[in-house]
């Protein structure tokens, strides 16, 4: 989930495109297939409170587009009706025959007024809100639409399900829009691939069924009484206050604990002396990275390794030391001691988060708030205790929100935050929302605060009540309505680590999180029926859901998921525990396939199984490699899990090329082109490189014994929280 702008270069664009399409789609709409129909549907029920219960005669029609109206005369006179004087502000909306939204409305029974002047401001609001509903169901229903250039790849792409749908798979809870999704995709499956005619036919089904649900939604609201909806605001109002003022309530100090130290960190040197010598190269490539970094850019968030100087990224706001916090624990764990106090040192005398200025909520979680506990939990060391905790309260704020989904950016000054501006309707981020639950479960833990976990545990709760199409988790959700955005479904960017999340939440439970666990396993039964193909030459992989479409690519990021299937098989019920240990080999192979493909031997930011090419990047703009983990992650959890040498094999691989082609004087560099012969350095050594991708290498070339999976979990930026056991919790909490 890291790097967003990359994964969404040119998705003003796409969306762009995806107006185009909404515009185009309405003129060729078929007869009787109205967005809002005029006629009073068979199934639905006169006088059952819907909007049409007091709908008036014939809705006027404008010459263009008119339908799209129908909501608006049949949405508002329910409120003529009832109360509501609308007929002085609708003359935009006014038919050629001069009935006009107004006027029709002001016959259907309203209370007559002269215009505007004469509303009560209550009223004035009311209708102020029900017209905002129109614009936003109007425009709204662009951003359901998926990349209309990714609309024939996903049909013409020959390729065969890597494994049968589980027989008892039954699609997601009761999802109406969703269960015609389903058929649509089922017939696009069966039929001639390819038809262009089909595929329009389908996307415009979806715009149509999209319009609906929002439709519904808006029906749903509207059939409240003014007072209801006042009062809902009010309410509405009343929690974000109160959330806030709980939340800025002075911290009561921490609470002392007692430290029980941790457990399998003496790092017994390999017996094999050709593995130690592998595990020593590869502390040194640490010693090689931190020494630069510490030569050049010192308390700077990552260094730039060939113009040698500091390099900032804007996912941390101004909080420094991204380098120093991400690398605590690996120094922690190879024994570099003096290099982990004089990390401490700085930690203590500099790191800050007073910052004026706005930060990713998700990038500083992982990555500060993950590294300081961890460092904590392998050290002891208070101030690593004081400052996590200390950075978490910081956080809360980007949870007030009406949902309690977070936001994803925040001002750690004035607490306001806000969504990335290219995200779906204004949506949060799965990955990076559903990436906060285990840093905030240890937060309450150490801080003996419930507060975080609560957060954490709110945004399960939503994510529970909504329905799910194919059960599938999508990317975006509105933290406002609480409503999914685009159906856009990802084991890779914007959702990975919501996934890992669920399985290590349970894991991190001690085995007690149940409702992570079935939530983990009900999602990737899902994804393996939606989203796991396997190519002609038998390559596995993730390809990504756009509305029923797929797009097969597979990400870097999305390689992480080999381990994560490999890590839960423990956990499935017993028939399938082998299957999902395979099914991680499998996708271990085919990332290790876009590896050994390149000239460089390092994998692409992105690798295609279509127009003929497996496990290749085929656009300019995915052929880059910026030092990523995902890959080594799942070797190593392959090769605990297996002991199979080839993982030790392939990640040794790997550390060869890092050597060739990444390492330079001033540290390691990323790659703009895996393919070429040359290197073109991007010229940033990434935090994560340090905190991940070395971290992972060290482990596979260890014993088993070192950091026992039974013992700790990774976080997504391979920071080590313990599990809290249920019985005997590793770190007591007194209560002062
Ligand atoms: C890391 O920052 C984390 O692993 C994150 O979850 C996604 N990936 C980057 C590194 O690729």
């Amino acid at each position: 989930m890291e790097n967003l702008t990359n994964f969404y270069e040119g998705l003003q664009p796409a969306v762009c495109r995806a107006c185009l399409c909404a515009r185009g789609a309405a003129p060729g709409r078929r007869p009787g297939a109205e967005l809002f129909p005029q006629g009073r549907s068979a199934a639905q029920p006169r006088g059952s409170g819907g909007l049409d219960t007091q709908d008036p005669a014939p809705q006027p029609r404008t010459p263009s587009g008119g339908e799209v109206w129908l909501l608006s005369s049949a949405a508002l006179g329910h409120w003529t009706a009832g109360a509501m004087p609308v007929g002085g502000l609708l003359p935009l909306f006014s038919s050629p025959a001069g009935g006009g939204l107004g006027g029709g409305l002001g016959g259907g029974g309203g209370r007559k007024v002269s215009g505007p002047a004469a509303l009560r401001l209550t009223e004035k609001f009311v209708l102020l809100l029900v017209f905002s509903a129109f614009i936003t169901l109007c425009f709204g229903a662009i951003f359901f639409l998926p990349d209309s250039s990714k609309l024939l790849s996903g049909v013409l792409f020959h390729s065969s399900p890597a494994l049968q749908p589980a027989a008892d798979h039954k699609p997601g809870p009761g999802a109406r829009a969703e269960d015609a999704a389903e058929g649509r995709a089922r017939r696009r499956e069966e039929g001639a691939p390819g038809d262009p005619e089909a595929a329009l036919e389908d996307n415009l089904a979806r715009i149509r069924e999209n319009h609906e649900r929002a439709l519904r939604e808006a029906k749903e609201t509207l059939q409240k009484l003014p007072e209801e909806i006042q009062r809902d605001i009010l309410l509405e109002k009343k929690k974000v206050a109160q959330d806030q003022l709980r939340d800025k309530a002075p911290f009561r100090g921490l609470p002392p604990v007692d430290f029980v130290p941790p457990i399998g960190v003496e790092s017994r040197e390999p017996a094999d002396a050709a593995i130690r010598e592998k595990r020593a190269k590869i502390k040194e490539m640490m010693k090689h990275a931190w020494n630069n970094y510490k030569g050049y850019a010192w308390g700077l968030n990552e260094l730039k390794p060939i113009s040698k100087g500091g390099h900032s990224s804007s996912l941390f706001g101004n909080i420094k030391g991204a380098t120093i916090v991400d690398a605590l624990d690996t120094l922690f764990i190879m024994e570099m001691k003096n290099e982990f106090e004089e990390a401490k040192s700085w930690v203590e005398e500099n790191l800050d988060f007073n910052v004026n200025a706005e930060i990713s909520v998700f990038e500083v979680n992982i990555r500060f708030v993950g590294g300081l506990l961890s460092a904590y939990y392998l050290s002891g060391e208070e101030i690593f205790r004081k400052k996590a905790v200390e950075l978490g309260v910081k956080l809360l704020p980007a949870f007030h929100t009406p949902s309690g989904i977070p936001w994803a950016l925040l001002n750690m000054k004035s607490g306001i935050g806000r969504n990335w501006p290219w995200a779906s309707g204004g949506s949060s981020i799965l990955a990076e929302f559903g990436t906060l639950h285990l840093e905030f479960m240890h937060l309450s833990h150490l801080s003996g605060n419930p507060i975080f976990a609560e957060k954490v545990m709110n945004i399960r709760t939503v994510l529970n009540k909504l329905e799910k199409p194919q059960g599938l988790y999508p990317n975006y959700l509105n933290p406002s309505s609480g409503q999914w955005g685009q159906h856009h479904v990802s084991v890779g960017g914007l959702g990975d680590s919501f996934y890992e999340y669920l399985l290590k939440a349970w894991l991190m439970s001690d085995k007690t999180d149940l409702e992570a666990k079935k939530m983990y396993f009900d999602a990737v039964q899902a994804i393996e029926t939606h989203l796991i193909r396997k190519s002609s030459s038998g390559l596995t992989y993730i390809a990504e859901w756009k509305g029923g479409l797929l797009e097969h690519k597979m990400g870097h990021l999305t390689c992480f998921a080999g381990g994560m299937f490999a890590l839960g098989a423990d956990g499935a019920p017993e028939a399938m525990a082998q299957h999902y240990l395979e099914l991680g080999a499998e996708i271990a192979r085919t990332c290790h396939e876009s590896y050994n493909r390149t000239f460089m031997k390092l994998g692409p930011e992105a690798f295609r199984f279509d127009g003929g090419v497996e496990a290749i990047a085929t656009r300019q703009n995915e052929k880059y490699y910026i030092l990523r983990p995902e890959v080594m992650e799942t070797y190593m959890y392959m090769w605990r899990l297996t002991h199979d040498p080839k993982y030790r094999k392939w990640a040794w691989e790997a550390v060869e090329a890092l050597e060739n082609h990444c390492r330079v004087n001033g540290g390691y560099s990323g790659l703009r082109d895996v393919y070429l012969l040359h290197e073109s350095y991007d010229d940033v050594q990434q935090s994560f490189f340090l905190a991940e991708t070395l971290k992972y290498l060290y482990l596979i070339f260890s014993d088993d014994d070192l950091l026992p999976l039974e013992h700790w979990i990774f976080n997504s930026e391979a920071h080590l929280l313990p599990i809290l056991r249920k019985e005997k919790k590793e770190v007591e909490i007194r209560e002062e």
